[in-house]
Order: C-alpha cells, then structure tokens, then sequence
C-alpha cells in the first residue's frame, strides 16, 4: 500500500512538535507495512469541520493521490477525525482515509497475541467503529432501511441499527470474558506475590525506546525485540538474572504513545497495572531519539493518568550508543542511568542499580528450621540470603538477610525466630 501522511497545522502547535508527530505518523505506517509516498500539510486557524483540510488543500491532495506515474492508496491523517470528516474526505479525495487512532488500532490489533490483549483491542476497535458504521448508515439514507425487509430480521431495523446491535452484544461478550480472565489473572497473581513476597520492577516508557530489549539482557531471557512500534503488548514477567538478594521480579509492558487513543487507554489499564504493582519503575528513554523529551514527558503524564505517579522511578536513557548528550543528560536529569543495551557493563550496572534499589530495605533476621522441615530450605533460600547456619540436636538456625516482607512472612511460618 502506497501512504501519503497529512495533517492540518493550528497555531498553537510548534513546527518541531508538528514534525515529530509526522515523523512519527511515518513510523506506525511502517510499522503496518505501507510505504509513505508523500507528505501534505497546511497551516489553519482550525480543522475544517466538514472535512478536516480546507476545500482546496483538499482539491490538490486528490491530485496528488491520483498522480499518473506515483498514485497513492490510502491518505493518512495524523489526528483523530469525525466519521463524517473522514466519510467526506473519502468521497472528495476518491480512495481509502485512515485517521491516527485507525492506524494505532490496526497496529494494536496485529500485534496482539494473547487472549487479554486480542479482547482489549478488540473492544477498542469496536468502541471506534460504532459512530463511523452510524455515519456510513446514515450516509446510505432510507435505502438501508428498505433493504432490511428481506433480511428475515425483526422488521423495521435497518442494517445499521443491526450492525449496531450486534457491536453492543459483541462487546458486552467481550467485556464478560476479559472480566473472567482478568479475575484468573488477579487471584494468580496474589499467590505468586503471596508465595514470594517480591520485589517487582516494571520497564516502561515510550513505544520502541528498547524496553524488551533491556528485559532480555537483564533477565537472559527471550523477549520480542523489534525494530517496530507497540512490539510489545503483553506484559511479560522474568526474574533478574543472574539471580539477586532479594530476588527481583522484572516486567516488560506496553510502549507508550503520544494521543495513545482513548479506548486503548482504558482497555490497556489492565496491562498498565502490573506497573503500579512494580515498587520501582525503569523509566526507559531512547537517548538518540531526537524528540527524546517530549515522548519522556508523554510517559509521564500517562503514568499519572494510571495513578502511578507515587512509584518511585529510575529513569533510564537508553541507546546512547546511536546518540544522545551524555553530560547533558546527567547535568539535567541528576541521578538518571545513561546507557546501552548493548553493552554488557552497561547492563550490569543497571542491573546493580535495581538490586540496590531492594537492598535498602533488607532487614535481618535469624529463623529456626526443625529437622523435620526441612523441605522447606528452598524456600528460605529463594527469598533470603542466608548469611549463617549453626546446627543443634533439634535443627538448623539460619541467620537471613532479606526483604522486610519476606523475613516477616517467614517469621511466621519458622515459629522460635529472634530479631536481630
Ligand atoms: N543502537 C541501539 N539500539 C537499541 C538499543 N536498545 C534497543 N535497541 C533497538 O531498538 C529497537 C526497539 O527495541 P525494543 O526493545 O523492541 O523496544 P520496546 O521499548 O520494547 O518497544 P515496544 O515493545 O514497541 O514498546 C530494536 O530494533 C532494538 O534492537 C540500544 O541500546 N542501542
Ligand atoms: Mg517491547
């Protein structure tokens, strides 16, 4: 598909923010597969309310869509725009329209891979497409009601109220069953962080900033890694390796993207929640993305819109390999990491930042473990580090050091326990 991107530029938009946002319009129709063929833009009080570029920008796109030796297939338009200002611009410019959301949402619908994130999409897309089959309902005028007569259905409904009705059951569906696999997420949840009182960190930040790249160099794990935006759209939870004290939980979520669309914003609120269950969030920033500033500022607001604004944060600027001022960063993010993922020292810091993060709160303490117990030694080495073992008739006497929560909960379970 041959894309031609577009947008109106009002007055209180920068020309900087208005290249970036082309820019990265550009890189989600990658992303989809088309090749971006052209670019239109034009300067206006406002959008035009029938079909958002004025009457002649309009004449001339249609031109240019339509050019002898280099046609386009689809116009791209970098804002969210109305049905009728998308059915109008359609009709005028005589080939497909797709609005920014349109273009996240497909983005979002083709990468979603498990049942979670493939029912949040879809209810997204759904929500989305309602008001635009009311439009081309409306559009198709009384007509549509006459055809109904030979659907066999209820008499008097047209099309478009079926299609609706039917989008209104679908989504209710939807909600129903992401409501129960939510519901088996949560309880799952619980108990792993029940039986492992751990500490948790989630990797968050601006779509394609390297995040799944950073979990799988400090996890050793596999994580899709991709040159694409919203590679990711599950969240995915490793344990740091090599192994720290406390052992570290590290999550990988969804990127973040400026005018993420608002059903998605709702929908995704339940892979976003694994980040305010983090008790520490890396912040990660492409250092050598040029529009670097404004995408860390967009994660930010969207981490308060979710309510993860009181996490405590790291923020880290990754790929300084491919650019990125260094000693500018430090001097005006003080305390920040700069970085790259592809350098293993780089990794290993990080990776000590994180531990340290944990270690501050670790707390001693000495348990007593019954001969008869023993099986349970696994678990007092999987969530402490045990700096000492003295043995008598009835048993061992561990002294441990480890997450207050931890050392608490074992407490508890290993009885004759004494506090350092
Ligand atoms: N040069 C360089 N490239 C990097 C670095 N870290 C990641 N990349 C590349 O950046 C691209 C995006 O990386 P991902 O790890 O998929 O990014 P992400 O933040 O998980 O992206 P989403 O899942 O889309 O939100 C990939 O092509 C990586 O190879 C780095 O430190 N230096
Ligand atoms: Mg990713």
């Amino acid at each position: 598909m041959r894309a031609i991107v577009t947008a109106v530029q009002v007055p209180s938009v920068s020309d900087v923010e208005f290249d970036a946002s082309l820019t990265e319009l550009r890189r989600l129709a990658k992303t989809l597969g088309f090749e971006v063929v052209g670019r239109f833009t034009q300067k206006r009080a406002r959008f035009d309310s029938a079909a958002y570029l004025g009457s002649g920008k309009r004449e001339e796109l249609r031109e240019l869509v339509h050019d002898k030796l280099a046609p386009a297939d689809i116009v791209l338009v970098d804002h969210e725009i109305s049905p009728s200002q998308t059915f109008n611009l359609e009709k005028e410019l005589g080939c497909e329209v797709m609005d920014r959301t349109m273009v996240i949402l497909e983005i979002f619908h083709r990468h979603a891979r498990s049942p979670v994130a493939r029912a949040q999409v879809e209810i997204a897309r759904l929500g989305y497409m309602a008001p635009r089959l009311r439009e081309a309902a409306k559009q198709a005028g009384p007509k549509d009601r006459a055809r109904s007569g030979t659907g066999g259905r209820s008499g008097g409904e047209s099309h478009g109220e079926l299609d609706r009705r039917k989008i209104r059951d679908r989504i209710g569906e939807l909600q129903k069953e992401l409501d129960a696999m939510d519901l088996g997420r949560k309880t799952q949840r619980a108990r792993r962080q029940e039986r492992q009182g751990l500490a948790r960190v989630a990797l968050v930040g601006y779509t394609n900033a390297g995040k799944s790249t950073l979990m799988r160099a400090l996890t050793g794990n596999e994580a899709l890694v991709a040159d694409k935006l919203f590679a990711t759209l599950d969240t995915t939870v490793r344990a740091l390796h090599p192994e720290t004290v406390p052992r570290v939980l590290v999550s990988d979520t969804v990127g973040f993207i400026k005018n993420l669309p608002h059903g998605l914003v709702a929908s995704f609120k339940s892979t976003l929640d694994e980040a305010l269950e983090a008790s520490l969030l890396a912040h990660v920033v492409d250092a050598s993305d040029p529009g670097f500033e404004r995408q860390l500022a967009v994660t930010d607001e969207v981490l308060e819109e979710i309510g993860a604004k009181a996490v405590p944060r790291i923020l880290v600027f990754n790929k300084i390999d491919r650019g990125g001022d260094e000693t500018a960063l430090r001097a005006q993010y003080p305390g920040c990491i700069v970085m790259s993922a592809r350098r293993e020292g780089d990794v290993a810091r990080l990776r000590e930042a994180i531990a340290a993060f944990f270690q501050r709160d670790l707390v001693e303490a000495e348990l007593f473990l019954p001969w008869s117990a023993q099986n349970l030694r696994g678990e007092i080495f999987a969530s402490c580090n045990v700096l000492e073992e003295r043995a008598d008739g009835e048993g061992a006497f561990l002294r441990v050091r480890g997450d207050a929560q931890a050392v608490k909960r074992l407490r508890k379970q290993f009885g004759r326990v004494k506090d350092k």
